[in-house]
């Protein structure tokens, strides 16, 4: 029998956030920033402290067409900060790797959460690892590989081909051992989808949502589709994931993936307290 969930979604806060620690020398918007062990580790102690619900590490740069990096490089990044944030912060850590090794040995350092771009597909043995271990899971939807997705970026409609993509994905994880209360589905913003896409699918969260049947963890932040409507710099990169920020939770994604938490950790305090406010305004 499969052990009781370590952490399940309802235990995470309601529109939380996950903070992105990238300890890589090439991710697409902080590479390089925290690849020193100690950089990323303040790093993830400071999100946590803006406000984090959950602090996300990763070794290996999912930007479109970058190369692999091999398991024992992978672990060599992310272990040691998993294992000291894991110390040092009290909300769930997650590891974003699709290596079931790698997963395995960040579950054993103390993360609760396996979040994999690849939904299960890259690696056979990762949805075995994560049941056995009764960790939570991100099943995100993606196409071929960071370095050949944008070729799979065709669809007659995004919306219904990713929510069937993802709820096959979520079905396998279930079959695993994976407890359903235990998994998040990411419709993958940005992978093998067009700029195009990527707001056809945030136009239709909640539909996906349904299609899917588990809550949604979306991750926009400071992806190059913003640059479409506000233009390319980085201030205005950070502007545009703050409105999708927003968008998301008001289309009731659980969690949503973010580099600034600060920033985001103000706007749904806002949002907070718009929803509790009376005829008479702000809510004792
Ligand atoms: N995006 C990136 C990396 N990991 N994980 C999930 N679940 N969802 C995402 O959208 C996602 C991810 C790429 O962004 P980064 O390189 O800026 O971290």
């Amino acid at each position: 029998m499969t052990a009781a969930p370590r952490l399940l979604v309802a235990d995470l806060p309601r529109r939380g956030l996950m903070g992105v620690v990238n300890v890589t020398p090439d991710s697409f918007s902080d590479g390089g920033t925290y690849l020193d062990a100690e950089a990323a580790i303040g790093h993830g102690v400071a999100l946590a402290a803006a406000g984090a619900a959950v602090i996300d590490v990763g070794g290996e740069s999912t930007r479109p067409g970058a190369d692999p990096v091999d398991a024992d490089e992978e672990m060599r990044r992310v272990i040691p900060v998993i294992r000291a944030l894991c110390a040092r912060v009290s909300v769930p850590v997650s590891v974003d790797t699709t290596k079931a090794v790698v997963a395995r040995a960040a579950i054993e350092a103390g993360a609760l959460l396996v979040n994999d771009v690849s939904g299960g597909v890259a690696d056979p043995d990762m949805l075995r690892v994560v049941a056995d271990s009764a960790a939570a899971y991100v099943a995100m939807h993606m196409r071929g590989t960071p370095r050949t997705m944008q070729e799979h970026a065709d669809y007659a409609d995004v919306v219904t081909e990713v929510g069937d993509e993802l709820r096959v994905r979520v079905d396998r994880a279930v079959a695993a051992g994976i407890d359903p209360g235990a998994i998040l589905a990411d419709p993958g913003i940005g992978f093998a989808k067009t700029a195009d896409h990527n707001l056809a699918v945030l136009r239709a969260l909640p539909e996906l949502a349904a299609r899917i049947g588990v809550p949604l963890l979306v991750g926009t932040s400071r992806k190059s589709f913003l640059t479409r409507v506000v233009g390319d710099d980085r201030a205005a990169r950070d502007d545009a994931t703050l409105a999708t920020t927003v968008w998301c939770f008001e289309q009731g994604a659980a969690l949503v993936r973010v580099h600034d938490v600060a920033g985001s950790r103000r706007a749904v305090e806002l949002l907070d307290v718009i929803e509790r406010a009376t005829p008479e305004g702000m809510a004792a």
